[in-house]
C-alpha cells in the first residue's frame, strides 16, 4: 500500500491543447515560452513538466521531430522529469497518440478510460489503454495514470493484473478531477478514488480543473498526495483574476505544500519516486 509521502512532488501543466493563444497570450505555446516557463518553474519547485505541444500557428501538434527537439531541449535547459502528454487534444487520433513515444520521454501520460470532456469526447477506449502501456513498458518510459472518473481507478487496477507493473516498477496515477463530464473536483470524489486505488500504488497526486484547483489541491495534501498545476488546468487565481504565469500556480502550490508541512521533491527524488530511466 502506498504511504502518505513527506516531500510534495509538484508537477506543472504549462500549456494542455484546450486554450488558444488568441484566448490567452500569456500560454507559452513556442519552445523559447516552453523552456522558460520550464526553468521558472522549476527554480520555484517544479520536479516534473507535462508537455503538450504546439505548432508554428499554436494548435495543438503531435509532430514527431517538434516532440523530440522539446524533450531535448528541456532535458538540456532544466533537469525536471519530462512527462510527454499522450492523450494530446480531443481531436488527435489514437494512432498519431502512440506515437509520442518515439520523443523518448522520462513519462508519458496514459488515461484510463474515456470521458465526455465539455461538448467533446476524450476517446481512450481499451485495446489502445493495452496498446500504448505495452509499448511505454517496451520503450522503458514511465506511464502517470490518468484517472477522469472512478471507473478508470478499476481499469487501472484491471490493466495492472493483466499486464503487470510498468518499467522502473513504480506505480504513479493523477487524478484529474472537475473536467465537465468526469468526476467532481470535491474533496468526498477524492476520498473515494484514494480508497478505490489498487495495492500496487506507490504515489499519486490530484489536480482540480478551474475553479477546483484550490479544494482539489487541498484535499491531495490532507490525504498526503502529490499535486499538480498549470496553465493547462486553470487560468484565473481567483474569480475575475487571471493567471499570469505557471510559475505563479507552482509558487502557491509549493506554499500550500510548505503549510502541510511538505517541502517541495527535487527532480532527482522524483525520478527515485517514479522510477524513471537513470
Ligand atoms: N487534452 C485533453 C483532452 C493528457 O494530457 O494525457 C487530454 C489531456 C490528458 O490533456
Ligand atoms: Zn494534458
Amino acid at each position: 500500500m502506498h504511504v502518505p509521502a513527506e516531500a510534495l512532488l509538484v508537477t506543472v501543466a504549462p500549456t494542455g491543447a484546450e486554450t488558444s493563444k488568441a484566448d490567452c497570450p500569456q500560454l507559452p505555446t513556442t519552445l523559447a515560452e516552453l523552456v522558460t516557463a520550464a526553468q521558472e518553474c522549476e527554480a520555484a519547485g517544479a520536479a516534473m513538466i507535462h508537455v503538450h505541444i504546439r505548432d508554428d500557428d499554436h494548435a495543438p501538434s503531435l509532430d514527431g521531430q517538434r516532440l523530440a527537439d522539446t524533450v531535448a531541449a528541456l532535458h538540456e535547459a532544466t533537469d525536471l522529469v519530462v512527462q510527454l502528454s499522450t492523450g494530446g487534444s480531443v481531436h488527435d487520433p489514437l494512432d498519431q497518440r502512440l506515437k509520442v513515444l518515439d520523443a523518448a520521454p522520462d513519462s508519458c501520460s496514459l488515461t484510463m478510460g474515456t470521458t465526455n470532456f465539455g461538448d467533446d469526447v476524450f476517446s481512450n477506449p481499451w485495446p489502445f489503454i493495452s496498446d500504448l502501456y505495452q509499448l511505454s513498458q517496451e520503450r522503458e518510459v514511465v506511464p502517470e495514470f490518468e484517472l477522469f472518473d472512478l471507473g478508470h481507478v478499476a481499469s487501472l487496477t484491471r490493466l495492472l493484473k493483466t499486464h503487470g507493473l510498468p518499467y522502473g516498477g513504480k506505480v504513479h496515477c493523477d487524478f484529474v478531477m472537475g473536467v465537465p463530464g468526469g468526476m467532481p473536483g470535491t474533496a468526498d470524489a477524492l476520498v473515494a478514488g484514494v480508497a478505490a486505488l489498487p495495492p500496487e500504488v506507490t504515489s499519486w497526486g490530484a489536480t482540480g480543473i478551474g475553479r477546483t484547483t484550490l479544494a482539489v489541491g487541498l484535499a491531495a495534501l490532507s490525504k498526503g498526495g502529490h499535486l499538480r498545476v498549470g496553465m493547462e488546468d486553470v487560468l484565473t487565481l481567483s474569480r475575475g483574476v487571471p493567471v499570469q504565469s505557471n510559475r505563479q500556480l507552482v509558487e502557491r502550490a509549493v506554499a500550500m505544500g510548505e503549510l502541510a508541512q511538505r517541502r517541495p521533491m527535487t527532480p532527482t527524488e522524483a525520478r527515485t519516486l517514479l522510477g524513471t530511466r537513470p
